[in-house]
């Protein structure tokens, strides 16, 4: 068919996002740029995530991050690439960033975009040499060019997503993308130092047999949860958790499946962030088939309120989803 003719003449990234450059709401050319920017920078990430290990650039730097986290080195290096690449393009105004306090205001005026990012994802993953991940979410902004940005710019809910994807730095690296027409997967190719279109189209099962979420914290979970989790088990589903969000959902929507990170009594709204994790995933998912909620409303449509906002994050397979939702709103 027509995606193996795509994969066997190997359709690089560059190829197809100049190829698909008209199925972007606003064709200009400068949004085709700046997805190539990120990838570059994933590759530069994904060279050094490839010698974490050797160099001895992994392990704790002995900093806080604002979440008052550890942050490992090789967080600071992503964010560094990252915010370097968006920077230099001179397509963004504006990056929000896991592992920045504030808004980057970059200071030009004439950027057109907005990019929320989680640099490196799962990083407690890293000096254990598990699957780690960038997700990343692009805006326009909404006050006119060449204006100062404003708030109306950063704050946007995720359905106003022009584009959004991750990297999955895994058994191989992938870069899956959307930009509102469907969602495509590439493969990097080290020795060409090139992305390939391996999962063109892809699309996520209705249904699927595997359900992830951290059980340890099953206590502290609301009846709803506990009682869905008691349904998978009796239908004996397949638990799998890695801990690493990206390669989670990846694995889940290849194979059908749910994630869930709920909210616990420590954290009361979940833990994973709105902006540069949540929103992006759930582009993906709903252009995808899927879908994704934090219990009562779309994740899309929560109109952010602050830069490091969390929710909680139910996402995968349509019907599991619908499941989990009727559980939750039908539970006292
Ligand atoms: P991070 O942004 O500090 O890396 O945390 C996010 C990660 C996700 O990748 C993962 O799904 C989740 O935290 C796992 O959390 P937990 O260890 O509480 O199960
Ligand atoms: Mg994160």
């Amino acid at each position: 068919d027509q995606s193996n003719l795509a994969y066997s003449v190997g359709i690089t990234l560059d190829r197809f996002i100049k190829l698909k450059q008209s199925d972007f709401p606003f064709a200009s050319g400068e949004l085709s740029q700046l997805l190539r920017d990120i990838a570059l920078a994933a590759k530069i990430v994904n060279r050094e995530t490839n010698r974490a290990g050797l160099a001895n650039i992994g392990g704790a730097f002995g900093q806080t991050n604002v979440q008052g986290e550890e942050q490992q080195k090789l967080d600071v290096i992503a964010n560094i690439r990252f915010m370097r690449a968006l920077s230099k393009g001179g397509e963004v105004c504006a990056i929000v960033s896991e592992e920045e306090d504030a808004v980057i205001d970059l200071k030009n005026n004439s950027g057109k975009y907005v990019v929320a990012i989680d640099p490196l994802d799962g990083s407690s993953n890293i000096d254990v040499n598990i699957s780690i991940g960038t997700i990343f979410s692009i805006y326009r902004r909404k006050t006119p060019v060449g204006s100062p940005i404003t708030e109306a710019d950063i704050m946007q809910p995720g359905n106003q997503q022009v584009a959004a994807g991750y990297v999955l730095y895994g058994s191989s690296t992938m870069l899956v993308y959307t930009t509102g027409c469907g969602i495509n997967g590439f493969t990097y190719e080290n020795s060409l130092g090139e992305f390939f279109l391996s999962h063109p189209d892809m699309k996520a099962p209705e249904d699927g047999k595997i359900y992830s979420i951290n059980e340890g914290l099953e206590q502290e979970w609301e009846p709803a949860i506990a009682a869905y989790v008691r349904q998978c088990k009796a239908e004996k589903l397949q638990s799998r958790y890695i801990g690493s969000l990206v390669a989670d959902f990846h694995r889940n929507l290849l194979k059908g499946g749910i994630y869930l990170y709920p909210a616990t009594q420590k954290n009361p709204s979940g833990k994973l962030r709105l902006l540069y994790e949540a929103n992006a995933l759930a582009l993906l998912i709903e252009q995808a088939g899927g879908t994704a909620t934090d219990g009562h409303r779309r994740i899309l449509d929560i109109q952010p309120e602050s830069l490091h906002q969390r929710t909680p994050l139910i996402i995968g397979s349509r019907n599991m989803v619908e499941q989990v939702k009727g559980l939750i709103q039908s539970t006292p």
